[in-house]
């Protein structure tokens, strides 16, 4: 065994990756990935102490915090130089907090300090050295071990939601404090299993606040998601294609490449930027190219233009890939190889002028697909059409909602969806947001009354959208309870996103989840049997028995 990765539902035989990812990350990234793990666990041991003596200190400590948390997620930087370079700087942050710390009074008791909080080293060799006896197996007991990884991993989502947020200059202090003080108390050998499940609640919390205000962030910088059909197809001009989740680089590129000639189509989980009207109103923004996020590899090659990721899923790509010197990436993505655009400063742009360049001389995109798909349901558009859903509902024209939210992947058994999605009862209607909807939103399911059969909110963390509608019917329907409503949970995850996402759903109370392909790795089997208890979660089995089992 050279690494030990578990985060992500393709965990290598469903225990675990030991030699290499199955996402690619290979065994010295993903061991420094736990270094530098280590290490912000460290700096948010002096971060908490500050907070606890009312000090303050300088708020890039807790960008660099939520960065690096982000850049350890599934598929989203596999740049080993990139986490030596924050292993180092984080060294130096933790050193001056501790310094700073002393220099007014507070001194942390050495021998009860963890090892993360006073580890000291110089070179990279000695990362390495390190990097291999800090990781997820340091931890011996499985239960306290699986749940310090779930925490971990919703942190890490949250971590992602915050910094778009933060892109777009929308902050809340208190989800800094949260995942910091999480983060230390995965460190804390004093918690037992039953305050590590307390604080998995916890972090559901946040989760809601985190996705409330990237919602906040979206809809006031670029306004409601609204009712869009989506061209499918291509134009005659280069084209830049982007994806990931960040809708201020999104922006950025839009403004930027206006009256170039070089048009702009979205990649997976950027569809979604095609609903708001800030983008819409863009000439040369032309729609969404292929699927979503595995199969990259094809659709790049006959995009034949470059290509912007501003976050995860990357996949690796061959190294006779025609598209292999077209990939940008920025923010927390990350590709040894692929040329990274740095951050905007404060109140500028980023500087995508390297990529529409390399556009203009790149062939316009083959075409894969024609037509179009539609989306932008988010909570304020299907607001608007609560009318006609409640009397649909009162009508019994809808029979049930099924929410397939989540995550697609590369696994065989994810045609699951598809084939659920397809023989879904014709008064059931399907609510999704991430790139799980891939798997149905290109098969012909009809509407109900004018209603589409798949209304889809957006990106995985306007999964929010979702509850809010469902907390608004809740109302609506005059009920006690969220699970009093038609709505089944059929959810399909694949990295730490969707874990925040989850924890989210059960913080809202939501009973009956069920999560697939598989059930997570991590989960010890007594923590799954909790999770089984507490909230009724359960997993997939065949579609037919499943829809029997929904309906009833
Ligand atoms: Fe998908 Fe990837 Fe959005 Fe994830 S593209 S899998 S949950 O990053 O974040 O849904
Ligand atoms: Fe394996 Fe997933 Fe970890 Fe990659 S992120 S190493 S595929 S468990």
């Amino acid at each position: 065994m050279s690494m030990f990765c578990y985060q992500c539902q393709e965990a290598a035989k469903g225990t675990g990756c030991t030699l290499k990812g199955v996402c690619g990350k290979t065994d010295d990234v993903a061991n420094m990935q736990d270094l530098l793990m280590f290490v912000l666990k460290g700096i948010s041991i002096y971060t908490k102490a500050a907070r606890e003596n009312q000090m303050e200190y300088d708020e890039k400590v807790d960008k660099f915090i939520f960065d690096g948390l982000f850049a350890t997620i599934t598929n989203a930087n596999f740049d080993k130089q990139v986490f030596i370079d924050r292993v180092r700087d984080g060294l130096e942050i933790r050193n001056n907090l501790r310094l700073d710390l002393k220099n007014k009074g507070v001194e942390l008791d050495e021998s009860k300090l963890h090892d993360s909080a006073k580890w000291q080293a110089f070179t990279p060799d000695e990362y390495e050295r390190k990097s291999v006896n800090i990781g997820v197996l340091a931890t011996e007991n499985e239960d306290i071990r699986s749940l310090r990884e779930l925490i971990t991993y919703g942190v890490k989502g949250l971590a992602a939601y915050t910094e778009h947020a933060y892109n777009l200059d929308h902050e809340n202090k208190d989800l800094y404090k949260f995942m910091q003080d999480a983060l230390v108390a995965t460190t804390d050998d004093s918690l037992t299993a039953d305050d590590l499940v307390a604080l998995t609640l916890e972090t559901g919390k946040y989760g809601v606040e985190a996705m409330a205000l990237l919602d906040k962030a979206n809809t006031t910088a670029y306004g409601n998601p609204e009712i869009t059909k989506v061209n499918i197809g291509v134009r005659n001009n280069p084209g830049i294609l982007i994806s990931g989740h960040d809708l201020r680089d999104m922006e950025d590129l839009l403004k930027q490449t206006e009256g170039t000639g070089v048009d702009v189509y979205t990649h997976s989980e950027m569809l979604p930027a095609n609903y708001y009207p800030a983008f819409k109103k863009y000439d040369h923004f032309v729609g969404n190219y292929g699927n979503s996020w595995w199969k990259q590899k094809e659709e790049f090659e006959s995009f034949n233009g470059p290509i912007l990721f501003t976050t995860n899923c990357l996949v690796p790509p061959k190294k006779d890939a025609k598209y292999y010197d077209k990939v940008y990436t920025t923010g927390a993505a990350g590709f040894n190889g692929f040329t990274h655009i740095p951050d905007r400063k404060k109140g500028g742009q980023k500087d995508f002028s390297q990529i529409i360049e390399h556009a203009k001389k790149c062939d316009a995109p083959i075409e894969i697909e024609k037509g179009e798909i539609v989306g932008g349901f988010a909570h304020n558009q299907v607001m608007q059409l609560a009318d006609k859903v409640v009397d649909a509902v009162k009508s019994g024209a809808i029979k049930k909602f099924f929410v397939m939210a989540g995550c697609d992947g590369r696994m065989k058994s994810r045609d699951y969806y598809t084939e659920f999605a397809d023989k879904l009862p014709e008064d059931t209607v399907i609510l999704t947001a991430g790139c799980a909807k891939y798997r149905y939103n290109k098969l012909e399911l009809g509407d109900i009354g004018g209603i589409p059969r798949v209304l889809d909110a957006g990106q995985c963390n306007d999964s929010y959208s979702l509850a809010v509608i469902a907390l608004k019917l809740k109302e609506v329907f005059e009920l006690n309870d969220i699970n009093e409503l038609p709505i089944a949970y059929n959810i399909a995850w694949y990295e730490q996103k969707a874990v925040i996402v989850l924890l989210a759903l059960l913080y809202l109370g939501v009973k009956n989840i069920h999560l697939g392909p598989t059930l997570p790795a991590f989960l010890s089997p007594h923590v799954a049997k909790v999770l089984v208890e507490t909230f009724g979660i359960g997993g997939v089995g065949n579609v037919d028995d499943d829809i029997k089992m929904f309906m009833n």
